[in-house]
C-alpha cells in the first residue's frame, strides 16, 4: 500500500515537474479564470510518463472489474493514451473522429465493431464530463454502448455526477484534492495556493447550484438566468420578445426552411410553427418569390407566436448592405425580425444595417462562428466579432456561433450545424446533438434544418428536437 502512495506521489510531483499541472491564474474557455491548469498535451514528450499513465490507469481499470470489448480515447489528449494501454495490453481500440470526412465512408468511428459493443473510454482530465459525453454519443450512434469511462485526473467540478445520470460510470486515477494535498506536504505548494484553488472547486461545482456566485479567487461565475427572467430584464424589446415567447411556448428551437418553392416553405412554417421560437429564411433561394409570400409568413408567424430570422449574411460595405437590406426584390428589413451579418467589412457593416433596422425595432446577429469545415470565423476574427456585437448592443442581439462567446445575458447565441444523426453532410456541414449544441456549446437557441425539413415526418422531427433542446436547456438550469 506504501509503495503505492509513493508511486502516486511520485507521479503527481512528475506531472508538477513537466507543467502539465500549473498553477497561477489561468483564463479558462468559459471566460472563468481558474487558479489551477492542466495540460496533460504535454506527456507526449514524455514517453516515462506516458508509460506510467497507461500503467496507472490500466490497474485502474482492472480492480473495477467492468467489462469491455473496446477501449477508445477522447479526441485528442487521450489518443495517445488510448494506444499505449491498446498496445501494451493487447487490447482492441477505438477511434473516434472529431470531423467526418469530406470523403470515403464518412465514418465518425474507425476500426472494428459491432452492434452491442460494449467501448470504455479513456479520458486525460474530467471537468463537467462534456468530453465524454460527446464520445460516448458517437460510439452509441454506432450502436456501440459505453458504460464505463477511465481517467487520469477528475477535477471534482461534478463531471463523475453528470456521466452517472447519463448511465456513464466513471473512475479516475487521482483527482485535484489528491494532487493538492500530495503537493502540499511533499511542499511542493503553499497552503494559500492549495486553499484557494480548493476553494475555486467547490465554488466552481457542475453540479452545484448555479446561481450567483463568487469564485474563490474572485471572478464572477455567470448566473444562468432562465428564459422566463430573460424575457424580462434584456435590454433590447426584441430579445425580450424572443426570450418571452421561448418560455412561453417551452422551445429553443428554430427550423431553417431552406425551400425553393413557396409554397413548401410556407407548409413547413404552418406545420412546425406552433414548436418553434424562430423560423429562419433563405429567401434567395425561392424560385417563386413574391411579396406576397413574405405577407403570409408574418401571418403565419403572428398566429403561432414565433419571430422571423432572415439568414441573409450581409457582408459588404455600408452604403451596398444598407440597400440589401431594405429595398432590392426582398425588403428584407420590412418582414424579418432578425437577419445576421458577417463581420468581415467592418464595424461600418453594423452601423450601416443599424440605420435601416434600428428605426424598426429590427435585430441582427454577428456570424461570429460557423459550423462548416475548414471555415475560417476563428480566434482573433471571432474575437473581432465579439467586440463589434458589444460596441453595438441597440441594434446587434447576438451571435451565430459554436460556443459561448459572452457572459452577457442581452447576447442570444444560436447553433446552426445541429442534428441528432451528428457526422456531416457531403459539403462540409457538420453537426452536434441538440444537448452538445445546448450544454457544451451554450447555445441559447438551436438552429435544425434537413434535421426536420428532411425528415419522412417533419412535424414528429419538430417535436424530437423541441423536447431535445428545451430538456437541454432545463439541464442547464439544473446543473
Ligand atoms: P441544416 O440543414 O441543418 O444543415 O441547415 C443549417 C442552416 O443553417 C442552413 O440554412 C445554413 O445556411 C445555416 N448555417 C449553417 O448551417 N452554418 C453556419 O455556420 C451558418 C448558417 Br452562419
Amino acid at each position: 500500500m506504501a509503495s503505492q502512495d509513493n508511486r502516486l506521489d511520485n507521479f503527481i510531483v512528475k506531472l508538477f515537474e513537466i507543467e502539465a499541472i500549473k498553477f497561477g491564474t489561468f483564463k479558462l474557455k468559459s471566460g472563468i479564470e481558474s487558479p489551477v491548469y492542466f495540460d496533460l498535451r504535454v506527456i507526449v514528450s514524455f514517453p516515462d510518463v506516458m508509460n506510467q499513465v497507461s500503467a496507472l490507469m490500466w490497474e485502474t481499470i482492472e480492480k473495477t472489474g467492468c467489462k469491455f470489448k473496446s477501449i477508445c480515447g477522447v479526441p485528442y489528449t487521450a489518443l495517445p493514451i488510448a494506444t499505449c494501454i491498446c498496445v501494451q495490453n493487447n487490447f482492441p481500440m477505438l477511434i473516434r473522429r472529431k470531423e467526418a470526412k469530406d470523403y470515403g465512408t464518412r465514418r465518425m468511428i474507425e476500426g472494428r465493431y459491432e452492434d452491442g459493443d460494449v467501448c470504455l473510454i479513456v479520458e486525460d482530465v474530467v471537468t463537467s464530463g462534456s468530453s465524454v459525453r460527446e464520445t460516448a454519443e458517437s460510439l452509441q450512434n454506432e450502436k456501440i454502448k459505453v458504460t464505463d469511462a477511465i481517467v487520469l485526473l477528475d477535477r471534482e467540478q461534478g463531471g463523475k455526477v453528470a456521466l452517472e445520470r447519463k448511465g456513464i460510470k466513471l473512475y479516475s486515477v487521482i483527482t485535484l484534492s489528491q494532487v493538492l494535498s500530495t503537493l502540499e506536504r511533499l511542499n511542493r505548494l503553499d497552503s494559500d495556493t492549495v486553499n484557494r484553488t480548493n476553494r475555486f472547486i467547490q465554488d466552481n461545482r457542475f453540479d452545484g447550484p448555479v446561481d450567483a456566485s463568487k469564485a474563490g479567487n474572485g471572478s464572477t461565475v455567470p448566473k444562468v438566468m432562465s428564459h422566463k427572467e430573460r424575457g424580462v430584464k434584456c435590454s433590447h424589446p426584441l430579445v425580450r420578445s424572443l426570450y418571452s415567447i421561448m418560455a412561453q411556448k417551452e422551445t429553443n428551437l428554430c427550423v431553417s426552411v431552406d425551400c425553393s418553392s413557396s409554397q413548401e416553405l410556407l407548409q413547413m412554417a404552418d406545420k412546425v410553427g406552433p414548436h418553434v421560437c424562430l423560423v429562419k429564411t433563405h429567401i434567395d433561394m425561392l424560385e417563386d418569390f413574391t411579396t406576397d409570400i413574405t405577407d403570409q409568413l408574418q401571418r403565419l408567424a403572428d398566429k403561432h407566436n414565433f419571430l422571423i430570422f432572415e439568414d441573409r449574411k450581409f457582408g459588404d460595405i455600408g452604403k451596398t448592405v444598407c440597400t440589401q437590406y431594405q429595398g432590392g426584390m426582398y425588403k428584407i428589413s420590412s418582414w424579418a425580425h432578425i437577419t445576421n451579418a458577417h463581420p468581415v467589412p467592418g464595424p461600418g457593416i453594423v452601423s450601416a444595417l443599424a440605420e435601416v433596422g434600428k428605426p424598426l425595432g429590427r435585430g441582427c446577429l454577428m456570424v461570429a462562428e460557423m459550423s462548416s469545415a475548414g471555415n475560417l470565423a476563428t480566434g482573433e476574427y471571432t474575437k473581432a466579432a465579439v467586440k463589434m456585437a458589444e460596441g453595438n448592443k441597440d441594434f446587434v442581439i447576438g451571435y451565430i456561433s459554436q460556443s459561448r462567446l459572452s457572459t452577457d445575458p442581452d447576447f442570444v447565441h444560436m447553433t446552426p450545424g445541429v442534428k441528432i444523426q451528428m457526422g456531416g453532410d457531403s459539403l462540409g456541414q457538420r453537426y452536434v446533438s441538440p444537448q452538445t449544441a445546448v450544454t457544451e456549446r451554450g447555445a441559447d437557441v438551436i438552429i435544425v434544418g434537413r434535421g426536420i425539413t428532411g425528415a419522412s415526418d417533419p412535424l414528429g422531427a419538430a417535436k424530437e428536437y423541441k423536447q431535445a433542446g428545451y430538456s437541454a436547456y432545463l439541464n442547464t438550469l439544473n446543473h
